[in-house]
């Protein structure tokens, strides 16, 4: 079963301007092959998926309890791609009536399907608006191929992060990314990690991958600074405690980039205390909720009352 929080991971500037060319940009992180709807699909079903659970707890708590932290990453990403279709329009002239069509202003480079398809709000689809789909999920069954495969998948969504990070200025993504830089780290170590408990091989020693530190990112620099890095949430009220086998020891001096050097690696024993979501406006000329929601109750009324008529 899976608990819900209404709170974001980590609270987020609003965008000062209406950003759509961003917001399509950041569609990749969310929807494409090595978005965050794929880190959480792929390790949901890993652990779904996984035989002799019983017999190799850690292993299998770890790859659930982080599926749960994903599902928190994709409402991160889709709050951030919110944000920046909900800014003030700066850039563009949407003043006007309908007939004159108040959004033949958007710039080039917008995905139509954000005006289209959604009331202005993320998607789960690319950044060419072509939907996850469920091909992206890999699980074998093998332990070590899957963790391997989850190695490579983090620092897949890592290098694409860092593209987008240099597509954008805007606010509202770059603090979205400079915390996923890290907590996608603490995954991709989480995962070199265990495969080190079963192979020897010290994964640890290659990352990062792409070789640039998080703290080159100010937004990034700021979580270090915070200890974000060193820390996994346990996502659950009772449930994957035998995580913390695996993330514990001290931190690898590669991964920690002089900050908190020689730490030890914490399973906090709860979520973080995440930061509040930011309210969406009605949007009139997109009938969001409606275009005037009140007509609607008043009619409904009518019907209603109508029907005791008869
Ligand atoms: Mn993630």
């Amino acid at each position: 079963m899976m608990l819900r929080i209404d709170r974001l991971p980590v609270e987020l500037p609003a965008s000062p301007k209406e950003d759509p060319v961003a917001a399509k940009n950041v569609q990749e992180l969310l929807g494409g092959r090595f978005g965050e709807m794929s880190t959480l699909m792929n390790y949901t079903y890993q652990s779904f998926g996984m035989r002799s659970r019983e017999k190799i707890r850690p292993y299998y708590a770890l790859i659930a309890n982080i599926a749960a932290e994903e599902f928190g990453h994709i409402e991160i990403v889709s709050a951030s791609i919110n944000s920046c279709l909900n800014g003030p329009r700066t850039d563009f002239d949407d003043s006007g009536t309908m007939e004159e069509g108040v959004w033949k202003d958007l710039p080039s480079g917008v995905f139509g399907g954000h005006y289209i398809a959604s009331g202005q709000s993320a998607l789960p689809v690319d950044s060419r608006g072509m939907p996850w789909t469920g091909d992206y999920v890999f699980s074998s069954g093998n332990l070590i191929l899957d963790l391997l495969h989850n190695f490579f998948l983090e620092n897949g969504a890592r290098t694409q992060k860092l593209r987008v990070y240099q597509m954008t200025d805007n606010p509202a993504a770059r603090t979205m990314l400079g915390y996923l830089f890290v907590r996608g780290g603490v995954h991709a170590l989480a995962y070199a990690r265990a495969l080190e408990t079963l192979t020897g091989v010290k994964m640890s020693q290659m990352l990062p991958i792409p070789k640039i530190g998080n703290a080159t990112c100010p937004e990034a620099r700021k979580f270090m600074e915070g200890g974000l890095h060193l820390k996994l949430y346990r996502l659950s009220p009772n449930d994957y405690r035998e995580a913390g086998t695996i993330w514990s020891g001290e931190a690898p001096k590669e991964y920690t980039e002089g900050y908190s050097d020689g730490a030890q690696l914490e399973f906090v024993d709860a979520p973080p205390s995440g930061g509040d979501l930011a309210h969406l406006a009605g949007i009139a000329s997109s009938f969001a909720p409606e275009y005037a929601p009140e007509e609607i109750m008043e009619i409904a009324n009518k019907l209603y009352k109508k029907a005791k008529d008869l």
